[in-house]
């Protein structure tokens, strides 16, 4: 499809053109002591997180969406991590802070942040996603851009030290079986995580190579690789072992899906195979005729993406796209596909499968599972409309 230079027509034929000389050869540029701490171009001062504030009703306990449309690769650079807290981000002094581990224990301790840094240190990439991602798809196509239909995800390379080992110094106790971690934050956010879903766990001080970002959980925060964000304690200063969980706040009222019966589903943690189409998508309309480079993401909380399927027509036909190296489990993988748009409308759709052979389900099949009332969970099947004039909008096709 791709083969001749003609098909493609990119760019502007040189012909008699005459060789210009670009300004910025002319003088010369800002020196290296301009910016201490580097940031983006000034040309790029639209690409920030931004707020949905239907949604919430004070910016203290709200989100803040990751710009999905306009990122690269599968890294999310740190000032653009979504945010999601409940009572502001604290200011902690590294100095002053503390973890304390206590419970079914034999050594309780309370571990200053140098303390913790001489265990074996890790890295680990993988996604956070916040339960609540997708929760206005539940009822349609309610919001058009894919930084509101998805960005409560982000990806980034965790550095910490493993959670289990810090416990096997303190000497778990017969009968542990669930940990209650907690934040430092105003909050008084609090989550019970068990045992076995502690063994891919980090205490993590590092984001990207820098300090944890204070929006993140600066100076500690509780990685979970794969499940689902609110486990990810952010400021974390607290973990007490126990038998059973504690059924705070957090995974009673909050994060647990009502059913049809009007019954409630506790402890959901996995995060289920998902994707997304981020270009073209409502921020990223086509701007022309000709080839595009379709691409999107691809997660699944159980490990690494095997496939990604695309479909143009609303789920009839399907082509594979191909999956950007490194596929990691647990992390964004970013899937891209060329396509030739001759004007005609379609139903873009992105489906992916994970290595457990989980299949990313319709909106109708969720719906049908979960019902109307859904808030959490929704890892259904997104599609974007592409009109004839190249705009795009989130519709509803089952
Ligand atoms: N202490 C504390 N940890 C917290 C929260 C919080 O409000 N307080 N919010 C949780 C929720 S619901 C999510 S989705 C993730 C979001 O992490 P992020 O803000 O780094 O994206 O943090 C979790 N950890
Ligand atoms: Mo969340």
């Amino acid at each position: 499809m791709l083969r001749s230079a003609a098909a493609l027509a990119i760019g502007t034929g040189a012909g008699m053109a005459r060789a210009e000389v670009p300004p910025a050869m002319t003088r010369p540029g800002r020196g290296v002591d301009a910016a201490p701490y580097g940031l983006p171009s000034p040309h790029e001062k639209s690409v920030v997180r931004r707020l949905l504030p239907r949604m919430f009703s004070t910016p203290l306990s709200a989100v803040s969406f990751t710009p999905l449309a306009d990122l690269e690769g599968v890294i999310t650079p740190n000032g653009l991590h979504f945010v999601r807290h409940h009572a502001g981000a604290p200011d902690i002094a590294p100095q002053s802070h503390r973890l304390l581990i206590h419970g079914l224990v034999k050594r309780p301790t309370i571990f200053r942040l140098d303390d913790l840094r001489r265990f074996p240190i890790h890295s680990r990439i993988c996604f956070i996603e916040c339960a609540g991602n997708g929760a206005p798809r539940w009822r349609g196509p309610t919001v058009n851009a894919v930084r509101f239909t998805h960005g409560m995800l982000s990806c980034s390379e965790w550095t910490g030290v493993r959670l289990m080992d810090v416990l096997e110094y303190c000497g778990l106790q017969d009968g542990a079986a669930w940990l209650l971690t907690e934040g430092a934050d105003a909050a008084g956010f609090a989550r019970s995580l068990p045992l076995e879903l502690a063994e891919e766990a980090l205490l993590a001080f590092a984001q990207n190579g820098e300090a944890i970002r204070p929006e993140q959980g600066y100076p500690l925060r509780l990685v979970v690789p794969g499940v689902e964000g609110a486990a990810h304690v952010k400021w974390l200063h607290r973990i007490e072992v126990g038998d059973k969980p504690w059924m705070t706040r957090e995974e009673t009222a909050r994060y647990a899906d009502l059913r049809p019966d009007g019954k409630a589903d506790l402890f959901t943690f996995v995060q289920e195979v998902n994707s997304v189409i981020t270009s073209p998508s409502p921020e990223r309309p086509l701007p022309g005729k000709g080839v595009h480079q379709l691409s999107g993401l691809a997660w699944s909380g159980h490990g690494l993406i095997t496939a990604v399927d695309v479909s143009f027509d609303g789920g009839m036909n399907w082509r594979p796209a191909r999956l950007q190296q490194p596929v990691l489990p647990k992390s964004l993988t970013r899937f891209r596909l060329p396509v030739n748009w001759r004007g005609e409308q379609w139903l873009l759709q992105s489906r992916a499968v994970d290595e457990k052979g989980n299949v990313q389900p319709t909106l109708a099949a969720n719906r049908r599972l979960k019902g109307e009332t859904g808030i959490y969970h929704n890892n259904s099947i997104t599609t974007w409309r592409v009109a004839k004039d190249g705009t795009v909008r989130h519709v509803e096709v089952d």
